[in-house]
């Protein structure tokens, strides 16, 4: 769809006047919130000494467990996760009290001079501890389908494997966590926070300070990312805020350093895979045995929708006859771990990727045919039973080798590496099939309200979080496309629980498709209004009776098509129908139909559609340093009909460099005490300009798919970030052309340049 504004903060940003949380509606009165975490992994509280930070001049109060007027508990449910701990700490970051003061520093300080005293215990760190005690959450979820041991039994080939995904990863949006919470004169709340959910901030914060939902007001204007680190876990601090807004009985802002933010919040599951994968000699795959362990860390959170989101998605694009697929979300003392763009998607997909990897070099087939050769076909079933109905991986991929010039591209490769000692060249690719929706089905619903002004202007709100995704600039052209007027005349509000009540979070790439079909509903509403007042206008003002169906609009301008040369503004046509006593407010409704998964047998359609699409990606590397350098990445992409191109495009390429930064650079261990060993963007080290390939070709495959959403348009949030792995595939396969002994290849996840040379070295 086409549109006549590129970016609805564009002008904003990049004049740095478009304002974030605690940047705006400040009062002279504003205090300032600062954070006692623990570091300490697992141990007993004897007690908390808070009276030298008390006493200190310029605080107004500390604040610990005990304060907290309502339920302290924060879960969404099967276990109990306190705001504030008054018996147990359960892992590094845990926030243990609070302080509030009249500036951040003095804040800081004294939060630095509460003194907890504790008995130490033995945490639980890593998944292979977990795995030894049993320390699960909930009941360990299987999805199986045929006869797998039999499988095994009659194939060609069966290989076996330990994948340790076991390194976490950083969200690092640009703006951190925060809250800015102004008391209102009814004894409610109004919180002004950087939250992808706007309902889960609300209602934890109502459960904390024991007031009604309806007392507490969530705003939000804009968020600088989030890529799921502020779906859950926003809603701690907007809660934590709320505490110290409600005992201090002042204006508060309660916002993270850096460093705070690292140590405190949620990141990417590290994954353990154990995989059993048989294949024939004509490269057909039989069966996949998988189990996958996820280190939840110590509270649920969203771990076990993560994990089954992993489940989901080990098949990947492929149609395996046979399938037993074993999920433990593990319970461990490190920071609760959360929700990171691709929701467990990608820890699913990439054993089995490499599986096949290492299956193409056994059989000696290209890693390009084994792949096509076993994606899904139209109304195959997959593990889980779902119909697959338009896989068009295979046309995809045949545009993709005609895009990458595939056949040139490897034999290039091949004469690169033979006449190039040191420097070595590697092809990585992988397609991507990702399920859109929450697999919570009750969560895919999208509310929205329209109201159009007397002067034709439209004030929109809805239920999606603008997070730099451009949901607010993609939902206004389906509300601008449908009234046939201009986008500037569309005015994008902030996001208030008081005008879209029960929001879900703007999370599962769904922003666009929920709440995009919900401002639709509305702006439907509206139109039949002012298609009746346009019937009204055109008889009393050119005694001309028309058709309801053959009323347009169009181009700012409403007119019966039989008689085109008659048209009505818009903004006369919207004065006219306020005059006649017509309602120019709309709220519209929508939820996904067709999401019906059983759990009790793990079966059904989790998903409303999937996304498909292809990626190839070339890398060099130096055989001495082990440093690489990405050379050039080639991307198709099913976009169905995509609301805004220029908008997709930019998901898909940040998608890929997050989904390549995750797999190759960014390195997030604990050590043994469960502290991260890299704690601030100096040691953690990310995808930066200098890492982008300087080809790089997107192509959007635009054609028109039954199976999508609003306006024919298909979700972009997340499946791209997938295409980033072809990253690590290109450095296996670089290294695979010095592999003279033909060894099995050990590189770890992340490829660092360390991991590299490793892998390189012991080739030897
Ligand atoms: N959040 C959630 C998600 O609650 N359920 C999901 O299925 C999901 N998927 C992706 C990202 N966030
Ligand atoms: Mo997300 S991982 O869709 O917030």
């Amino acid at each position: 769809m086409k549109s006549d504004v590129k970016h609805l903060s564009g002008l904003l940003h990049v004049t740095g006047t478009s304002r974030f949380t605690g940047e705006e509606h400040l009062p002279s009165n504003l205090y300032f919130v600062g954070i006692k975490y623990s570091n300490i992994a697992k141990a007993k509280i004897i007690g908390i000494e808070t009276k030298i930070a008390e006493n200190i001049k310029g605080v107004k109060c500390v604040i610990i467990a005990k304060d907290i007027p309502g339920i302290n508990n924060i879960s969404h449910g099967l276990d109990i996760q306190p705001l504030l701990p008054e018996n147990n700490i359960e892992y590094v970051g845990q926030p243990l009290a609070l302080v509030v003061a009249e500036n951040q520093e003095l804040a800081d300080k004294a939060a630095n001079l509460i003194d907890v005293k504790y008995e130490e215990l033995k945490p639980i760190i890593t998944l292979d501890d977990a795995i030894a005690n049993e320390s699960y959450y909930d009941a360990v979820r299987i999805i199986e389908k045929g006869n797998i041991e039999e499988a095994f039994k009659n194939a060609d080939f069966v290989i076996e494997d330990i994948v340790e995904m076991t390194s976490a990863q950083e969200q690092l949006y640009l703006e951190t966590q925060r809250t800015m919470v102004i008391p209102d004169d009814d004894g409610g709340f109004t919180l002004y926070s950087s939250t992808q959910s706007t309902t889960d901030a609300q209602k934890m914060t109502a459960k904390i300070l024991n007031l009604p939902q309806n007392k507490i007001t969530v705003d939000v204007k804009r968020l600088g990312g989030a890529f799921g680190g502020k779906e859950f876990q926003a809603g701690i601090w907007a809660a934590l805020a709320g505490l110290a807004s409600y005992i201090s009985q002042e204006p508060v802002l309660l916002s993270l350093d850096r460093i705070t933010d690292m140590i405190t919040t949620g990141k990417r599951h590290p994954f353990k895979i154990n995989y059993k994968f048989a294949f024939n000699k004509n490269g057909k795959f039989q069966a996949l045995k998988s189990e996958l362990y996820a280190n939840g860390g110590a509270f649920v959170d969203l771990s076990i929708a993560i994990l089954e989101r992993a489940l989901f998605h080990s098949d990947h694009a492929y149609f395996f006859p046979n399938v037993k697929i074993t999920g433990y979300a593990c319970k461990t003392n490190v920071v609760p771990n959360t929700a990171f763009r691709g929701f467990g998607g990608p820890q699913g997909i990439f054993p089995t990727e490499l599986a096949i990897e290492r299956a193409a070099k056994i059989l000696k087939m290209d890693p390009m045919e084994i792949r096509i050769k076993n994606f899904y076909t139209e109304n195959q079933k997959t593990h889980y039973d779902m119909i697959v109905k338009e896989a068009v991986d295979e046309e995809m991929f045949n545009i993709l080798k005609e895009n990458s010039q595939y056949l040139q591209l490897k034999e290039d490769v091949k004469k690169f590496n033979e006449e190039n000692e040191f420097i070595k060249q590697g092809i990585g690719i992988i397609p991507s099939k990702f399920g859109v929706s929450f697999t919570a089905g009750f969560l895919n619903q999208g509310s929205a309200l329209i109201w159009i002004y007397g002067d034709g202007t439209i004030s929109l709100s809805h239920g999606g979080i603008e997070m730099g995704q451009q949901v607010n600039l993609k939902i206004a052209s389906v509300v601008a496309n449908n009234l046939g007027v201009n986008i500037s005349r569309i005015r994008v509000e902030t996001a208030n629980t008081k005008r879209v009540g029960n929001a879900s979070p703007t999370a599962a790439s769904t922003g666009s498709d929920i709440n995009g079909n919900a401002a639709l509903n509305a702006s439907m509403k509206l139109k039949k209004r002012l298609t009746e007042a346009a019937k009204k206008y055109l008889k009393e003002n050119h005694q001309q009776d028309s058709k309801i169906e053959n009323i347009l609009f169009k181009d700012e301008k409403i007119f019966d098509k039989t008689v085109p040369e008659i048209k009505i503004n818009f903004a006369v046509l919207v004065n006219y129908a306020y005059m006649n006593t017509i309602d120019l407010g709309a709220h519209g409704y929508y939820y996904t139909e067709g999401i019906i998964f059983d759990r009790t047998v793990w079966k059904g359609s989790p998903f409303n559609y999937f996304v498909y699409g292809g990626c190839i990606s070339l890398m060099e590397i130096d055989i001495l340093t082990g440093e690489y350098q990405l050379k050039k990445t080639y991307i198709v992409h099913d976009s169905s009909k995509s609301l805004n191109e220029e908008i997709d495009k930019g998901q898909i390429y940040g998608a890929f460099v997050q989904g390549y930064g995750y797999c190759t650079m960014e390195e997030l261990v604990y050590d043994e005490k469960g502290n991260f060993k890299a704690i601030s963007p100096s040691t953690y080290k990310v995808p930066t300009i200098y890492d982008i390939p300087k080809t790089f070709e997107i192509d959007m495959i635009d054609i028109e798919r039954d199976e999508s959403s609003v306006l024919k348009s298909k979700a972009v949030g997340e499946p791209p970030f997938i295409y980033g792995l072809s990253g690590w595939f290109a450095l296996y396969n670089a290294i695979d052309s010095v592999n003279q002994k033909n060894k099995k290849i050990s590189l770890k996840f992340p490829a660092t340049p360390e991991a590299v040379l490793i892998a390189i070295e012991n080739l030897k």
